[in-house]
């Protein structure tokens, strides 16, 4: 090109910028990448660590008004530098909640969905909307968006749980909405446990509901007890190759994800398994129910036991091991629904080395 036209094209660059318009013919790279490009981090915290610091907020923190949630949340490393705050992946937020007995959390509603995940303990509840269902170990529990709902505890002992929100999601979206309930407890409506009663397999649907929509999940709570029954039975068949013996929680109505936006999902590795490796797109928050094992992540070693969460970035290669001599549970919350919904998702194998990565680091957590 000719020496003037370069210049020009330079000063045409200038004036674009002074006004705010881009140069596609330069840009377009950045923009449409040929893979996703994200900054989020594979991070894993041992429980050890985030469970002394939790109960430090439940010497410190009284709960009120002014402080809703006694929670501690899983912050990329990484987005922090960009102020997203709360976002432990690009759509998909992860807090760990202390009730302590006699407590409330007040009630309140908000767009972003959020699911619980029982860790510890045992006597406390949450209301949806009214209905109360009682919380033990193992137990998913939803709050569907703009449901009212409060926490309360009955127990004598500390009850800790997992909560999964649509955080990053929904703050992309601009869709954020919050309305504190006007009284600390929603009036309390239906019979405690309800949900559970009415749709306790999932498979059957009571003759009353024959008119229900399909949104809500008619279904709040999922028991533990059901949930590894339905593993072991699994178990019997072929695994997985990439998840082991893997279930996602579904809405019994509409057979899709249990809660609309967050997807969940629970897998048991066996003892020795060693699962194979892939991607996709949908990013993921691990919680390990119990056992201990790893996983390798983009060729990093994440050694995890039972409390531990873990981060799995959206595209990133992945497969995990259980090196216990029991099984290994793990629960996992991840964007999948909504990159399913918009049409976003794939999926690749590894088919390099017999689908094994190879250990090039070893993650070193932060007690
Ligand atoms: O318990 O309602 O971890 O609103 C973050 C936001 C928990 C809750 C969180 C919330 C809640």
């Amino acid at each position: 090109m000719a020496d003037t036209k370069m210049k020009a094209l330079e000063r045409l660059k200038e004036d674009l910028e002074k006004v705010y318009l881009g140069p596609l013919w330069e840009k377009l790279g950045k923009m449409v990448t040929p893979e996703p490009d994200h900054e989020v981090v594979p991070y894993l915290w041992k429980w050890e660590t985030i469970r002394k610091h939790l109960l430090e907020a439940g010497e410190l923190l009284r709960l009120g008004r002014e402080s809703e949630r006694r929670v501690v949340y899983l912050q990329n490393p990484s987005l922090l530098k960009h102020g997203l705050i709360g976002y432990s992946t690009n759509t998909l937020y992860v807090g760990v909640q202390l009730l302590l007995p006699g407590e409330v959390a007040p009630a309140h509603r908000h767009s972003q969905s959020a699911i619980r995940f029982i860790i510890e303990g045992e006597g406390a509840y949450t209301a949806v909307d009214g209905e109360r269902t009682y919380m033990e170990r193992g137990d998913l529990i939803l709050t569907p968006a703009w449901t009212w709902h409060d926490h309360g505890h009955e127990g004598t002992e500390p009850v800790i749980w997992m909560d999964g929100l649509d955080v990053g999601l929904v703050r992309n979206f601009a869709g954020s909405f919050f309305e504190p309930y006007s009284e600390d407890v929603f009036p309390v409506a239906g019979p405690h446990n309800g949900s559970t009663f009415k749709y306790s397999t999932g498979a059957l649907r009571p003759v009353t509901d024959r008119k229900r929509k399909g949104y809500p999940s008619p279904l709040i709570a999922y028991k533990w007890k059901t949930t590894k029954q339905v593993l072991e039975n699994l178990s019997k068949l072929d695994p997985d190759p990439y998840d082991g013996y893997a279930v996602d929680y579904i809405n019994p109505l509409t057979g899709r994800s249990a809660d609309l936006r967050i997807g969940t999902t629970m897998q048991k590795l066996t003892p020795g398994m060693h699962t194979k490796a892939h991607r996709h797109v949908h990013s993921a928050v691990y919680h390990v129910l119990d056992g201990e094992g790893y996983t390798i992540i983009n060729g990093v070693k994440f050694e995890w036991s039972k409390g531990d969460f873990f981060i799995l970035p959206p595209w990133s290669w992945h497969e995990h091991v259980n090196t216990g001599e029991g099984d290994a549970h793990l629960f996992s919350i991840n964007d999948l629904p909504i990159m399913e919904l918009l049409d976003l998702e794939r999926e690749e194998a590894y088919n390099k080395n017999g689908g094994h990565q190879s250990i090039i680091d070893v993650f070193q957590p932060t007690l």
